[in-house]
């Protein structure tokens, strides 16, 4: 055999970025920056930015939306702790209408193979395998990542309705 292996996702955390408000672009980019300065952690890879129709409430601008791997030897409620602290470095206020809109919303969507059903922490992210504006730019970094209980990202990209949400020029 020859090649490169693929890749083992049973060892990284999945990070889904999303912002309308406050200048998006520079709250994605620097949430990037501010994902890999967590302490245990590497950013390993993420996709490009990508300009989505809001998902909820019409009357809210367009949103930016990433996706980043993150390495990490922290629990899932340690990731997610420093997650919720970049977001309140952004200004996140929360408290408003579901699905309203935000400087940064940091959803951890995946970590290993991993399920969890806590209160506060749902792995995967309930939402992850019917939405395009995290489906797309997971399939950019990890076609062949499997969503436990849902299948391959590739295959589930190919299903969603992709309508709305394109990558930008600039990233
Ligand atoms: N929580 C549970 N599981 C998780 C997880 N896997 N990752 C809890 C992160 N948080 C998790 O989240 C509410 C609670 O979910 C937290 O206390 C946490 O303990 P939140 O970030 O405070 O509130 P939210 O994000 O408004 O709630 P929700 O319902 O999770 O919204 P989503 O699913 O994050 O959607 N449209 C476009 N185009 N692009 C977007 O990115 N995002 C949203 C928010 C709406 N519309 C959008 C987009
Ligand atoms: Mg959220």
């Amino acid at each position: 055999m020859s090649g490169r292996r693929p890749t083992d996702h049973s060892k990284y955390a999945w990070i889904g970025l999303g912002s309308n408000l406050q200048d998006p672009v520079n709250q994605v980019r620097t949430a990037l920056v501010e994902l890999d300065a967590i302490p245990d952690t590497h950013l390993v890879r993420h996709s490009r930015l990508y300009r989505s129709a809001p998902m909820g409430p019409a009357d809210q601008p367009d949103y930016i939306n990433a996706v980043a791997m993150l390495e990490t030897t922290l629990s899932p409620r340690g990731l997610l702790d420093e997650l919720r602290a970049i977001e309140s470095r952004h200004g996140r206020v929360r408290g408003g209408p579901r699905w309203g809109p935000r400087t940064l919303d940091l959803d951890l969507l995946l970590f290993g193979e991993r399920r969890i059903a806590q209160a506060d922490l749902t792995v995967p992210h309930p939402g992850l395998h019917v939405r395009a504006f995290v489906l797309y730019p997971l399939v950019e970094i990890a076609p062949d990542l499997t969503i436990p209980g849902h299948g391959r990202v590739r295959d589930l990209a190919d299903r969603c309705d992709g309508e709305g949400v394109e990558p930008l020029d600039i990233s």
